[in-house]
Order: C-alpha cells, then sequence, then structure tokens
C-alpha cells in the first residue's frame, strides 16, 4: 500500500517537473539578436502539455522585438536571470507600432528571475513631443500583457521603456509583484503600469520611478489591490484620464494601500474630461493608509480635468464617482492644497467617507482643501479640515 503511494507521488513529481528551454540551446548568442531563439523556446513552450521553464540565463542579450501568443496548454515560467536590452533607435522595432516584448492569450504564466528588461528609451524621449503634437511619433511601450489569466510577474526590473513600461489589458487574475520600474523623473509618458478592461488585478510589494503615472488605471476595470507601492518620482497613482470615449465601462472596486508617495506630482488622483460624453460610474473606491512625502496634490479628484487647456469647460463630466473610503492619510504636501474634490455638476460625488488626514504643507499658504459637488462624511480628525469653508 505504502509502495504504492509513492509510486503514485514519483509519478506525479514526474509529470509535474518543468521542462527547461534554456534559450542558449535554440541558437541565443550574447550581442546578437536573441528573438529568434526566443520566439523558437516559446513556440515549444506553448506546444508542451507539461509545464515548462523558458531560461533567459544571466547576461547581457539584446532583444529586437518578442510577441509571444498563447494560447499554451500548460503552465509557463519565463525565467528571465540576465539584462534583455533593446534597439536603441525606436525605428528599429522590426515590427513597427508595436510594443517591445508583447504577450498575449496565455493562461498561468509566470515572469520571475530577478533579471531586467532595459528599454534604452534615452533616445526615444527626445523624439516625445506628444504634448503639443497630435501626430507625435507613436513610441513603443516595453511590456504588454494582453488577455493574460492566473499570472504572476515578479522579482523583474523594467527600466528606461521608450513609453508605457507596461500594459495589462483584458487580464484576469494577474500579479505584479516586488516588481521595479524604473525611469528618470523627466522622461515623457513613461508610466509604469498601465491598466483596463481587467479584474483581480494586483500591485504589491513594488517599486516604480518613472516621468508619468506611476499606476495608470483605465476603464472596465473591477476588484484591483495596489498595496505597499512606492511611487516616485513620477505622478502618483491615477483613475483615468476618461470620458472621451462613450463606450467606457465602469470602473468598481479599486483599492490602494500602503502606498509611499516620494516627491511625486500627484498622490491619489481620479480624472475625468469635461464636456465628454462618457457616463460610466467609478465606485467602491479605497485610499487609506498613504503616506506623502513632499507629495503635490496629495488626494485629487478632477472632474475638470483639462491639461494644457486644450478643452471645453462648458459642460460637467458625465461621470458619476460614488462610495469612496478615504481613511489614514499622512505625511507632507508640496502643494498648498492637500485635498481637491473637483466633483462634477451634473454627477455629484456620492457617499465619500473620510477618516483621519493629516497633511502638513511647507510653505506660506497654510495647507487648503478644495470642495465642489460634494458632501463627505467624517469619521475621524482631519488636519486640515476638510471642506470646511
Ligand atoms: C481568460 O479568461 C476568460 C474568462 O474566463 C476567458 O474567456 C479567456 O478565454 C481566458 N483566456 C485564456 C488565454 O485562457
Ligand atoms: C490566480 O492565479 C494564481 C497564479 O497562477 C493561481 O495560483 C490562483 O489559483 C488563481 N486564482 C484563481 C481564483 O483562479
Ligand atoms: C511599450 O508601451 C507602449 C505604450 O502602450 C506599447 O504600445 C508597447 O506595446 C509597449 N512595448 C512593450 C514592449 O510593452
Amino acid at each position: 500500500m505504502i509502495w504504492s503511494i509513492i509510486l503514485v507521488l514519483q509519478l506525479l513529481l514526474k509529470a509535474n517537473s518543468e521542462r527547461v528551454l534554456d534559450i542558449t540551446k535554440y541558437g541565443a548568442r550574447p550581442n546578437a539578436d536573441i528573438s529568434q531563439a526566443l520566439m523558437k523556446a516559446w513556440k515549444d513552450a506553448i506546444k508542451s502539455t507539461t509545464s515548462s521553464k523558458i531560461l533567459i540565463p544571466k547576461g547581457d542579450w539584446t532583444l529586437s522585438q518578442a510577441r509571444m501568443h498563447g494560447p499554451n496548454k500548460a503552465p509557463i515560467t519565463l525565467e528571465v536571470k540576465g539584462n534583455l536590452k533593446a534597439y536603441k533607435d525606436p525605428y528599429k522595432l522590426p515590427v513597427k507600432s508595436q510594443e517591445w516584448v508583447t504577450i498575449n492569450y496565455v493562461n498561468f504564466l509566470t515572469i520571475s528571475g530577478g533579471g531586467m528588461l532595459d528599454g534604452q528609451g534615452q533616445e526615444a524621449w527626445k523624439l516625445n513631443d506628444c504634448h503639443k503634437n497630435t501626430a507625435c511619433p507613436k513610441l513603443p511601450i516595453n511590456l504588454s500583457f494582453n488577455f493574460i489569466n492566473n499570472s504572476i510577474i515578479q522579482d523583474i526590473t523594467t527600466k528606461d521603456s521608450k513609453f508605457f513600461h507596461v500594459n495589462c489589458i483584458s487580464s484576469r487574475n494577474v500579479t505584479f509583484q516586488r516588481f521595479t520600474v524604473s525611469a528618470p523623473g523627466d522622461s515623457p509618458n513613461t508610466d509604469g503600469i498601465h491598466i483596463a478592461r481587467g479584474n483581480h488585478i494586483k500591485v504589491i510589494d513594488s517599486i516604480i520611478k518613472t516621468g508619468d503615472d506611476c499606476i495608470s488605471m483605465g476603464d472596465e476595470l473591477s476588484d484591483v489591490l495596489i498595496k505597499n507601492v512606492h511611487c516616485g518620482p513620477g505622478h502618483g497613482i491615477s483613475i483615468g484620464s476618461l470620458g472621451r470615449n462613450v463606450q467606457e465601462k465602469d470602473i468598481k472596486g479599486i483599492t490602494v494601500q500602503g502606498c509611499t508617495f516620494t516627491g511625486t506630482q500627484n498622490g491619489v488622483r481620479i480624472k475625468t474630461w469635461p464636456s465628454a460624453p462618457a457616463t460610466l460610474t467609478i465606485s467602491d473606491l479605497h485610499f487609506k493608509d498613504l503616506t506623502m512625502v513632499n507629495a503635490g496634490n496629495p488626494i485629487v479628484f478632477d472632474q475638470k480635468y483639462c491639461p494644457w487647456n486644450q478643452c471645453d469647460l462648458s459642460k460637467p463630466s458625465l461621470i458619476k464617482i460614488s462610495d469612496v473610503e478615504i481613511s489614514n492619510v499622512r505625511g507632507t504636501s508640496a502643494t498648498s492644497d492637500v485635498v481637491s474634490f473637483i466633483c462634477s455638476k451634473a454627477k455629484p460625488c456620492d457617499n465619500i467617507r473620510i477618516g483621519y488626514i493629516d497633511l502638513k504643507h511647507k510653505g506660506k499658504k497654510p495647507p487648503s482643501t478644495k470642495c465642489e459637488n460634494i458632501k463627505p462624511t467624517f469619521s475621524s480628525k482631519q488636519s486640515p479640515h476638510v471642506c470646511s469653508k
């Protein structure tokens, strides 16, 4: 009896043992483009009916572009131990206007290994003039994960992407943990992680230093947990901007907890466009246990979002913000507006519950709050007093 159990266990262990697909066995050589070797390993991995691991060993590797698509039949681990470098020239991507690394339609993927994905964006950033040119060159995103389920991305650093670092669209049950994003504070549109159209997404225990939003969230999103993330430099954690596309769908269940914002332009921010057609609801939000270290605008709801005055303020936003808990937000603000609720006249903010707030501002003006079309309820003390004019 005991022997038959051991035999079964051994068979199970064997069935579960991962096949290792080392890219050097597929022809990858240092200082040459490894994309073909990686694609060959990927093809074997998705065909495999047992778990497989694609190994990118320690060392410096050049990757022109990788577009890895499923479906896969068994779990895949992509273990990146080395440094993967993009070409410096953004126009050298074999398939233009595509991401550097794209992974689509996979289930049970783990990316790990402690390695680095280096987008080498310094040259591309010089070409970015999107703030004044609507026909600006489209620069490649660093990593794009779309239609991914049950996946984990951990212990990886992405550095100097040419544009958004990570896009995670239409995915379910994806966790980013111990994930590092690193780009200079003045690099344009280098959002850390952009998440949209998904559910059950987590970003935990991570460090995001970038030139744009630390984490930005788009529409049709639910059940997102952002916990113990250190942001800065960058523009903070944002929901939006939203409103310009009439088809945008609701956002529900976003928790930002235990995060630190150091020298960011904003803390947590919701941005919706005025005079815009979308009518979605943004609800069930929890912003708690947040630390601001000289962060500008620690809490902002901006329903008159209008950067560079490129929009029409005559009509209010039609997006509703409701059921929000804000509690235990403390630290120092770089701006005198420490809390700013500019809610829509057409859809006032509803059921906003505010707990402990202690935000200080060093400067001539004392810390203040702005409140339009909102009547919060309070459950603790706030310094400064919120909405008490
Ligand atoms: C991911 O989950 C969704 C919803 O269950 C499903 O429709 C989709 O096919 C899944 N994708 C993959 C790649 O397994
Ligand atoms: C979510 O994904 C993780 C990682 O693959 C997996 O272990 C877990 O079972 C998944 N959760 C659900 C609810 O499917
Ligand atoms: C880098 O970000 C851009 C912006 O979304 C994206 O289009 C591109 O696919 C990304 N590249 C990678 C490699 O993810």
